[in-house]
């Protein structure tokens, strides 16, 4: 009798999994503060094959600022610029950008409670930028609430019940500014890396897991691969569910100028590196964004004389990849597609990473010696090695 309850508990206990500290739904949006918001959304209709879905401004009620919001699959960019500088917001967001350049302000995670998720994270030891409110309007309610991150980087939790609107209350649908692609050039965001000082990688991964509750992921650059040509540390975070992934790079001292070091001198402190945009095709999107002026780095032909021998099959045949830029790696569990843009902006700052995967659940890190020097070319053409 007493045996048999005991297994009962036992039982009952391993069969339910321990409960996430912090439920996540998904990114919710990335958001850029730009000098010029309508530039931006044209660019990245134009360049990303995203479309335009709703619109904030002065026309509907906003006089400080004007946002746009794009979509390609399940991702969401919005990019806001100041209108009126000498209101207090226009005026924040006047100074982010001429300090930082164009860059990214938020990392909008969708919740199921933010009041909640705001709560554990503060009681865990985040700083509060925005206490929890509630926004109602279009058959339902949308609960934001924001917690500061590295640099001037902030993460809004985003509840939406009900909510049927384009994007926030006070955002009004608009029209696609190009006719949208037949199918979305790219379906969602992978990851999103953040840049940190030297010496403080870790104080920010112990924060993703202690106030937001996330793991370590297996990928990480340590010493080994840091002094032999990364001159960068990495380690990734991910909620439970694995929906949002965000890897965390510090500079490391080698023979040469760390491009993170290039990325906070440029940036003026920590923030986001690079977004990783998912694709289910990524010939074709990489055909598409170079045929609109996207710039890829280059990578040597010698790194496609020995990938087959190392990568095997590969969806993609290596011609393809080899004319195309792409880069190939393969783990325990399949493998990826990967290809890096240059930096978007005349800063050596923010660029993006298309990703295909094919069970990988990896970052790449057969690429890292390729990638790395790829990147330390272009930091030399612009005068940072
Ligand atoms: O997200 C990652 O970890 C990979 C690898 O400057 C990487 O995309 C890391 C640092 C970097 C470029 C790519
Ligand atoms: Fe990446």
């Amino acid at each position: 009798m007493a045996e048999n309850t005991l297994e009962t508990t036992s039982d009952t206990a391993s069969a339910e999994a321990p409960a996430d500290p912090f439920p996540v739904l998904g990114m919710d949006a990335v958001v850029f503060a730009v000098g010029n918001a309508k530039q931006a959304a044209h660019y990245y209709s134009t360049a990303f094959g995203m479309t335009l879905v709703a619109y904030q401004g002065p026309e509907n009620g906003c006089r400080e600022t004007a946002s746009y919001v794009l979509e390609s699959g399940s991702a969401r960019f919005v990019f806001t610029s100041v209108i009126r500088p000498t209101t207090p917001r226009g005026h924040a967001l006047a100074r982010h950008v001429a300090e930082h350049g164009d860059g990214v302000v938020d990392l909008a995670i969708e919740v199921p409670d933010a009041r909640a998720a705001y709560a554990h994270a503060v009681a865990h030891g985040a700083r509060g930028i925005e206490e929890p409110h509630e926004l109602a309007g279009e058959g339902g309610t949308v609960v934001l609430a924001a917690i500061a991150t590295y640099g001037e980087t902030r993460h809004t939790l985003v509840q939406r019940t009900g909510f049927r609107g384009p994007y926030l209350p006070g955002f009004t649908a608009a029209a696609p500014l190009v006719t949208p692609p037949e199918r979305p050039v790219f379906e969602a965001v992978d990851h999103c890396v953040g840049n940190v000082e030297l010496g403080r990688m870790n104080e920010w991964v112990d924060f993703y897991r202690t106030v937001l509750g996330f793991t370590n992921m297996k990928e990480f650059v340590g010493d080994d691969i840091a002094t032999e040509y990364s001159a960068l540390m990495s380690k990734v975070v991910a909620d439970g569910s694995r929906k949002v992934k965000f890897p965390i790079n510090e500079p490391a001292p080698g023979k040469k100028k760390s491009q993170i070091d290039e990325y906070l001198e440029f940036y003026g402190g920590p923030g986001v590196q690079h977004v990783a945009l998912t694709t289910d095709d990524i010939v074709r999107t990489v055909r598409v964004m170079r045929a609109s002026g996207v710039e890829f780095l280059d990578v040597p032909g010698s790194y496609y004389d020995t990938l087959g021998s190392w990568v095997g099959d590969t969806r993609v045949p290596v011609d393809t990849l080899r004319e195309l830029k792409i880069l190939a790696d393969r783990d325990e569990d399949g493998y990826l597609l990967q290809i890096f843009t240059k930096p978007v902006q005349d800063r050596p700052t923010v660029f993006f990473e298309l990703i295909e995967r094919h069970g990988s659940l990896g970052f790449g890190k057969g690429n890292f010696k390729a990638l790395f020097e790829a990147i330390e070319r272009e930091q030399a053409r612009r005068g940072n090695l």
